[in-house]
């Protein structure tokens, strides 16, 4: 049985090899995407059995996401295959070598029509994690409604960490924030951003707050984990009232999409294995940094026997 179980959409992500405006690329490469299946994938790298619950179109595309994500070792089984929508799509584009360009064509997409008839019966309870994002919610009124069923089925022993994953082309900040504060106040382990902890709090400290004024702003709401992401700048968290650091590793980034959902599989796993607050920091910092110097959204994550390797780059760049 899967020790974390986790629900969304995964869209097919069509990616421009080069660098400039989409209309001049001649190829497009394929792979796919999606924040909670990213952490899936993450997660399974590092030795944690997971499944994924999401939608696919019953096309070549949907075949796409599960065939990968089932090749990573993701337990796809509960996936539905939806005959009367299509996979949706995600595409990417460099319009300069530092700025990605994400697109969405999933409106109406089979992701988006998951509903609560998909969560199998007594598996929400069964499992350590549920690992839930800001994202779902966005999605459709059956997908914000399967994500609330999610948090009812889930039993008393079951951590829920939430990502809030704030994404503007899916709904403008004064909808999402009532629902991600919802959502927030019924998880353990949170995942946010500056801008997103701010989103959810309403600025009442002002723009300028720090990351850990914003970190124990958001715990005193729930969570009794809160991580406060400033991306290449590094992380602070909350734990049980006690403010942590994560650590900074110096790499060249190609891609950031993806890195929050490094960070979080790597928290996440160590959470799991039982590891202390500065040992889920390192992991978390470490895999988002293997993340950012891969093109892709998830390709880049890394094995537990991988993760050594970033400290020794580190090192030789501390020399
Ligand atoms: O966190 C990365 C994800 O955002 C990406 O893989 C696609 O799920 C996705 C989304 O909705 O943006």
């Amino acid at each position: 049985p899967p020790e974390v179980l986790t629900l969304g959409e995964t869209m097919v992500l069509l990616c421009a090899p080069g660098i400039g405006p989409l209309r001049h690329a001649r190829s497009l490469d394929v792979a796919i995407g999606g924040a909670e299946s990213n952490v899936a994938v993450g997660l399974t790298r590092l030795g944690v059995r997971t499944a994924w619950i999401g939608r696919v179109g019953d096309d070549e595309f949907g075949r796409l996401v599960r065939g990968t994500l089932a090749g990573e070792g993701v337990d796809v089984s509960y996936a539905v295959v939806d005959p009367a929508a299509p996979t949706g799509l995600m595409v990417k584009a460099r319009r300069t070598s530092a700025a990605t360009e994400v697109n969405y064509y999933r409106a109406g997409s089979a992701g988006s029509r998951l509903s609560p008839d998909d969560l199998p019966a007594g598996l929400a309870d069964k499992v350590r994690l549920l690992h839930l994002t800001g994202i779902t919610p966005a999605l459709s009124e059956s997908a914000y409604d399967t994500v609330e069923a999610a948090l009812v089925s889930r039993g008393g022993a079951v951590t829920v960490s939430l990502d809030l994953n704030y994404r503007q082309a899916l709904w403008p900040p004064a909808v999402a924030a009532p629902v991600l504060r919802g959502l927030v106040e019924r998880c353990d382990v949170l995942f946010a951003t500056e801008a997103e902890a701010r989103l959810v709090l309403g600025d009442p400290r002002g723009p300028g707050a720090s990351p850990l004024e914003l970190g124990y702003a958001l715990a005193a709401l729930g969570p009794s984990q809160v991580v406060v992401k400033r991306g290449a700048r590094g992380a602070v968290a909350v734990v049980d009232g006690v403010a942590y650091d994560a650590p900074v590793h110096q790499v060249d980034a190609v891609d950031p999409v993806g890195a929050g959902d490094a960070f979080a599989a790597g928290y996440l796993a160590e959470l799991l294995a039982g590891a202390d607050v500065l040992a889920r920091l390192a992991t978390a910092a470490a895999s988002g940094a293997f993340a950012v110097t891969v093109h892709g959204d998830w390709e880049g994550l890394p094995r537990r026997d991988e993760l050594a390797l970033l400290q020794l780059l580190d090192a030789d760049d501390a020399v």
